[in-house]
């Protein structure tokens, strides 16, 4: 069960964000922020305490909080990310992460690493190897975790942006799959959800204490989760698709 999460408002600079999907458009300012806002609600919803940071606008990705801090219960490990514009991320939220936590570690130059690549499974974290997440990085996490009485293990990716792009595990050994992890033998013994490609959008989803927060604009994943006994929330965030970003990744959950 998690109990809390953080977010980050979106700045103006959201708008320069980093992005893959220039087809989708500019994202909207003000829309981003009502959506915003609904994305903490739904969180509340499902239990959580919400600590809402203020807008860095000198780090235009910097609502997509995820990809900065890997929160286990047993330590707070520090990302590197691998976009360079976004390495400034992780010094804004140390200073909010050192006020609650005493054991954050790091990853080191030469890794790279961004947790928006790494699922959390239990006590193991499956960390993907991308554009962003470099094996260097992917092995010091790994020998962290294993520091801390976790586990650790890489997987290869072709086609998405980070492991969570396509993957989401929904807690009782059961994942949202999409595209080229239906097949992954790697995660052959789960209960997979498996969603089509028109979908893969909604691959992106995340459970919080029974509940799993959708992309609205789905229907077939909204059908299957719910056929599966989660109660779903559909939140709109087609501002924050526009940036490659996804529901997971506008939060630190723990
Ligand atoms: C980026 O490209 O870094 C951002 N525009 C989107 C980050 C999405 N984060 C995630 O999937 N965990």
């Amino acid at each position: 069960m998690f109990s809390k999460a953080i977010v980050r408002t979106p700045g103006k600079s959201l708008i320069n964000g980093l992005t893959d999907s220039k087809h989708l458009g500019v994202p909207d300012y003000s829309k981003a922020i009502i959506q915003h806002q609904a994305y903490i609600e739904a969180l509340k919803f499902c239990g959580l305490k919400v600590t809402v940071l203020d807008p860095c606008e000198d780090y235009p990705d910097s609502t997509f909080v995820e990809d900065v801090a890997l929160i286990t219960p047993n330590c707070v490990i520090m990302t590197r990310p691998g976009a360079e514009s976004r390495r400034g991320e992780v010094k804004q939220m140390i200073e909010t992460l050192e006020s609650q936590f005493n054991n954050l570690e790091f990853i080191e130059s030469p890794g790279t690493i961004e947790a928006g690549d790494i699922m959390m499974v239990g006590d193991h974290y499956y960390v993907g190897l991308s554009e962003r997440t470099n094996l260097q990085g992917a092995e010091q996490l790994i020998a962290i975790l294993v520091k801390y009485g976790l586990s650790g293990s890489t997987v290869s990716l072709k086609e998405v942006l980070h492991l969570k792009t396509g993957l989401s595990y929904l807690e009782n050994n059961r994942l949202v799959v999409c595209g080229e992890f239906k097949n992954d033998p790697v995660f052959s013994g789960f209960e997979k959800i498996e969603i089509p490609e028109s979908e893969s959008y909604a691959a992106n989803c995340i459970w919080v204490n029974d509940n799993v927060i959708i992309p609205s604009g789905f229907p077939i994943t909204k059908q299957k989760v719910s056929a599966t006994g989660y109660n779903v929330l559909e939140v709109d965030v087609s501002e924050f698709k526009k940036l490659d970003g996804g529901l997971s990744c506008l939060s630190l959950r723990y």
